[in-house]
């Protein structure tokens, strides 16, 4: 790859040309993109249709490729088509030649636990278990929760519920007992699947303990299915309810749990899996995928994206908790016939090498992580990358937020040694996959911008009124054209469907993200619009965290902003007023702080919290979040128009309050 370096609106920019591309391929040159940009853009549809049929295997052939109305909205791809996405997973491999080729490399937290699964063993895992829901009583369309941690059995239960036509929704084994509560009960699922324990850091974190909590309150849920990962029951660590908790690896030993299982033949618009995501108002919202659509457009981007090739060993290291695990861990690669592998620990544990070791190991050709991994491993300085022959990468992505530049060289540089391609991809839980992105050897590169929207995607910019913006105008990301990714719903809300996503920009999906486009048509995303931080690359909404805050019995009144973190890109800052009587000691800071944990998990816990004897509000009463942000990112001056405060003096306390807590 090259460097040069062009003047672009005013400002000087670094571009890098991209590799010759080799024999095979995808896309081999921006001409080509070019090409098919245009073309998708023209005959949508027809687009669309070529795709498909390239890519999957349909059991019978759709009638019409796409009826939408975007503002109603009512999506339906491919209808009339009937297919099974375990079968495109799957089955079809097993005649292809793959019998034998390595489906899932599995590195468990030990280094010494590693299972390999050829796409044949993967097969019968998946058929076993899925006779064993079907034994439990679950069938099409029913709802099957997994709370589980990044082990095979995770994708095995996905794979085995699509098999049989159940709808899955996994909540990432990081939420607490409540969170889970309110998906389980939300979904109305019938089975729950979790395992004894999670291995993390060296530690043993009991899971099935959540579980049997949130159960207590989930009438709709039948059985608990327990996968044995830390064998804490032969510690006597684990209460067991006779009549309703089963073993996984007992139930899968059962004489009547045949390694063959027919694929349920689904209408492509029959709904796939349901997965949980903040958003800036009230609970989280069950995003539905269905299943033609989201499969397509997994392959689709699986293969333009990471350009897989057969030989490839690929890496994702997300967690299948969250929607990059689902669409390019399991349903993107597998549907290519890939090698895909899944690992259960952390990147610094037990060195920060961990993850550059894996890639040694299994020889990784392609490895898409996110941008705070790279700034924590960053950090850690280069002689844990040279320690490493990293030369089997061809390809390396990022997602989950904008990669700042530096971030860029330094995977570029150490990991990429000046040679691999950069696909920095943006997209959302909502889009089922990549919308916007490189294609590695033919679209050239500008450190920190997720480039160009891919073939088939209509994305703009637009003003708050809809009409388009300028080149770097910042303004609204939305998407015009239907693509056959997107979300078909919000679980049992459709109101909110239609208001969350369709309703201010008439006839466009609206991300909710800002963005500009530059006067090469290169996208750069500035982050949200709404009240949603991304914390780590994950979505967490204000106003969870806040009603979590006034669910504690000493808070009158609690408000939730984003800072800018080194490594997390943001973090949580929440600032609290307690009651009356309440006194505020560091204890009670402590205890709010486990409080929010417990209430939502981990990742939601609050970097600060500061007492407030007031929070500055407008006459009407509206808290002014962009007074907030500013304190909580160090400013002391400059806090724009404050007329309508009800109580300007509010702020100099705040900024005050702030530089006792944090020194600074
Ligand atoms: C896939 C995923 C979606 C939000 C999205 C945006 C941010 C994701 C990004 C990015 C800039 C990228 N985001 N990828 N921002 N550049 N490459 O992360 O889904 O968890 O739903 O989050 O993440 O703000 O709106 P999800």
């Amino acid at each position: 790859m090259s460097q040069h370096n062009i003047i672009s609106m005013q400002e000087e920019e670094r571009l890098f040309t991209p590799s010759t591309p080799k024999a095979g391929t995808h896309i081999q040159s921006l001409k080509e993109y070019e090409r098919q940009y245009k073309r998708s853009m023209e005959d949508n549809e027809g687009f669309w249709a070529e795709r498909t049929n390239e890519l999957l295997d349909w059991f019978s052939p759709f009638t019409s490729v796409l009826e939408a109305d975007m503002d109603t909205p009512d999506i339906r791809w491919f209808s009339g088509g009937t297919l099974n996405v375990a079968h495109n997973c799957l089955d079809r491999h097993l005649e292809l030649g793959r019998k034998d080729k390595k489906a899932l490399i599995w590195q468990g937290e030990p280094e010494g636990d590693v299972i390999t699964y050829t796409y044949q063993e993967l097969h019968e895992q998946v058929c076993k278990f899925a006779n064993v829901l079907k034994k439990y009583g679950v069938g099409k369309g029913d709802r099957v929760s997994l709370y589980m941690p990044m082990i095979p059995e995770l994708t095995i239960a996905m794979l085995a519920c699509v098999r049989i036509g159940a709808v899955h929704s996994i909540v990432f084994a990081g939420f607490s007992a409540l969170s889970l509560q309110s998906r389980v009960m939300d979904c109305q699922a019938k089975v729950l699947v979790t395992a004894d324990a999670v291995l993390r850091s060296g530690r043993v974190i009991p899971l099935k303990a959540n579980a049997d909590e949130a159960l207590k309150s989930c009438p709709s849920v039948e059985h608990l299915i327990v996968v044995d990962r830390a064998g804490i029951a032969e510690q006597g660590k684990l209460e067991w309810q006779e009549e309703r908790d089963i073993w996984w690896h007992t139930a899968m030993q059962q004489p009547d749990i045949k390694p063959f299982c027919e694929c349920e033949p689904m209408e492509s618009e029959d709904p796939l899996f349901i997965l949980y995501t903040s958003g800036s108002t009230g609970k989280p919202k069950g995003v539905v995928h269905t299943t033609g659509g989201y499969l397509t457009y997994t392959a689709h981007t699986s293969q333009w994206v990471f350009d897989i090739q057969e030989s490839d060993v690929y890496w994702c290291t997300a967690d299948i908790g969250w929607i990059t695990g689902h669409s390019y861990i399991v349903y993107g690669p597998l549907s290519l016939g890939a090698t895909t592998v899944m690992f259960e620990g952390v990147p610094s544990y037990p060195s920060p090498d961990r993850f550059w070791s894996i890639v040694e190991k299994f020889g990784v050709t392609v490895f898409y992580t996110a941008p705070t991994v790279i700034r924590a491993l960053m950090r850690e300085g280069q002689e844990w990358t040279q320690r490493h022959d990293l030369s089997s990468l061809r390809v390396l992505g990022s997602v989950g937020e904008p990669i700042n530049p530096e971030a860029w060289m330094w995977y570029h540089e150490h990991i990429g040694k000046g040679e691999t391609p950069i696909v920095d991809t943006w997209w959302q839980t909502e889009t089922g996959g990549i919308m916007i992105a490189a294609l590695p050897f033919a679209t050239p590169l500008k450190p920190g911008s997720a480039t160009l929207p891919l073939p088939g995607i209509d994305a703009r910019i637009v003003r708050p009124d809809g009409t388009d913006a300028e080149p770097n105008e910042g303004g609204h990301l939305v998407i015009r054209k239907p693509w056959p990714g997107m979300l078909r719903g919000v679980f049992g809300d459709p109101e909110r469907y239609k208001s969350t996503y369709f309703e201010r920009f008439p006839g466009m999906y609206e991300s909710g993200d800002g963005a500009r486009v530059d006067s090469d048509g290169y996208f750069w995303i500035m982050g949200r619009l709404d009240d949603v931080i991304n914390v780590s690359g994950h979505r967490m909404g204000t106003a969870e965290i806040e009603s979590a805050l006034v669910a504690h019995p000493a808070v009158a009144e609690a408000a939730v902003v984003g800072m800018p973190h080194p490594v997390k890109g943001e973090s949580i800052y929440a600032y609290v007023t307690l009651k009356a009587d309440e006194e505020e000691t560091e204890e009670l800071r402590a205890q709010l702080r486990t409080w929010v944990r417990k209430e939502i998990g981990p990742i939601a816990t609050p970097e600060v919290l500061q007492f407030a004897e007031e929070l500055p509000k407008t006459r009407s009463g509206k808290i002014m979040r962009r007074i907030l942000r500013k304190i909580a990112s160090g400013s002391t001056g400059d806090f724009g128009d404050t007329s309508t405060l009800a109580d300007p003096s509010v702020i100099s306390e705040l900024v005050e309050g702030r530089s006792e807590l944090t020194g600074s």
